[in-house]
């Protein structure tokens, strides 16, 4: 097969760019290494800045995000019983909506599909063959037949475990990282969230996140041990630990229920640069990856996305080199302020082991500056609404 872009993944990044590239007429191939079902299995992210749902909008997929989408101005932070509000629509005149990140693959799946846009499921043994050429191709397998796409440009969408980073030559490569001594348990539970806005809490006993997917459908993480496993966790376990960790009015209202999905997500700080080699463009969780506290993971593919399907609708309307030529470089400027807040927010948020006395009471007095200056309440708002594009 021949295409212009091949694209590897089709998670939101490699179906966003895919779908976006489509309404420019420019012909794509997604290569996904699992079955589409497999992939709409996953809960992951739940809140979109503006500049993602201006993407989807872009991409002709922005219709049941905005039928079924939250629009939340702001979020609650709390520490112990204590608890404040950081309005986003105040500070910077933008809300963000929540929708989880199922639903905008689901959207996005449907609208390649109904564009008879070409997705190959289930691939084996891919390979990104001469990635430092104008003339890269890919070789795979499906159900052990060889295959193989030759293309002007390959798009590393593969997430963090995929093989498009490892193309890159170690050489070429610097990588950096910060691996997080604990984990995310998140449940999913058929029950009306406890707060109508999200919840981050502070407490002694650890980390904790109140979460929605609509009215009936909420999403709440607790930081766990990362030697705890899913099956560790009861229900009812989970559930007394929650009401242990955020506001006692809270707790009092929380309405508990079988959960449905119990996962446990280890958090790291990760970077790889460049994220470009060649004719080889890196995208998403591929290049980088971030504690899920400042919900930065899925919005940051998305301006990644932005710069390479701009880069690359340049290059076949105009000639011009200059977008994907630039790539790399910008995306990884507004990666590094994503990376950034994640830390900061994680930092601000979290029990570490061995933090002392004193480190505890400097976590409390960030939160209290927080809670009382308007400037630190602002620099909170721009960072997680999200930074210019
Ligand atoms: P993805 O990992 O989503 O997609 C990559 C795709 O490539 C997958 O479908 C995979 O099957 C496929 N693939 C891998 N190797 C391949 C190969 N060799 N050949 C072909 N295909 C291959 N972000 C938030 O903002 N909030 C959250 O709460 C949050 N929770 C998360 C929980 C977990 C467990 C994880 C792993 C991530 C979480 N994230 C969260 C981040 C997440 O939302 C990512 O940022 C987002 O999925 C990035 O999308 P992609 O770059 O498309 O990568
Ligand atoms: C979620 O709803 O899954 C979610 C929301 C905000 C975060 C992380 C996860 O920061």
């Amino acid at each position: 097969m021949k295409t212009q872009v091949a694209i590897i993944g089709g998670g939101p990044s490699g179906l966003l760019l895919s779908q976006l590239l489509h309404t420019r007429g420019i012909e794509s191939i997604v290569l996904e290494r699992k079955t589409k079902d497999y992939v709409l299995s996953r809960i992951r992210a739940g809140v979109l800045e503006q500049g993602l749902v201006r993407l989807l909008e872009e991409a002709g997929c922005a219709e049941r995000l905005h039928a079924e989408g939250y629009v939340h101005d702001g979020t609650l932070v709390s520490y112990g019983d204590e608890m404040f509000r950081v309005d986003f629509t105040e500070h910077t005149g933008t809300p963000v909506i929540v929708y989880g990140q199922t639903e905008v693959t689901r959207d996005l799946y449907a609208a390649r599909e109904a564009a008879g846009g070409i997705i190959e499921y289930e691939v084996e043994d891919v390979v990104i063959n001469n990635a430092d050429s104008d003339a890269p191709y890919i070789t795979y397998t499906v159900g052990g037949e060889p295959r193989r796409v030759d293309c002007d440009f390959v798009a590393g969408c593969d997430g963090f475990h995929g093989i498009s980073r490892q193309t890159i030559p170690l050489d070429v490569r610097r990588e950096y990282e910060k691996v997080y001594p604990f984990g995310w348990l998140g449940i999913l539970s058929e029950t009306p969230p406890v707060n109508h806005e999200l919840i981050y809490a502070n407490s002694t006993r650890g980390f904790a996140l109140c979460s929605m997917r609509n009215e009936n459908l909420s999403r709440y993480y607790i930081q766990c041990s990362l030697s705890d496993k899913p099956e560790d966790w009861t229900d009812e376990a989970f559930w007394q630990e929650l009401k242990r960790r955020i506001p006692a009015d809270q707790a009092a209202k929380l309405v508990t229920g079988p959960s449905i999905e119990k996962s446990i997500a280890p958090l790291r700080s990760f970077v790889t640069e460049p994220m470009r080699y060649g004719n080889l463009f890196l995208c998403g969780d591929a290049a980088h990856i971030v504690p899920p506290t400042g919900a930065k993971g899925l919005n940051t593919a998305a301006s990644d996305v932005h710069y390479l399907y701009n880069g690359l609708r340049a290059f076949y309307e105009t000639g011009s080199r200059e977008g994907i030529d630039s790539y790399s470089e910008k995306a990884l400027k507004r990666v590094w302020k994503a990376e950034r807040f994640s830390w900061w927010f994680s930092s601000l948020m979290h029990r570490y082991p061995h933090q002392s006395e004193f480190d505890l009471k400097m976590q409390i007095a960030d939160l209290e500056f927080l809670r009382s200056n308007k400037a630190a309440q602002q620099a909170m708002a721009e960072n997680y609404v999200g930074l210019p594009y």
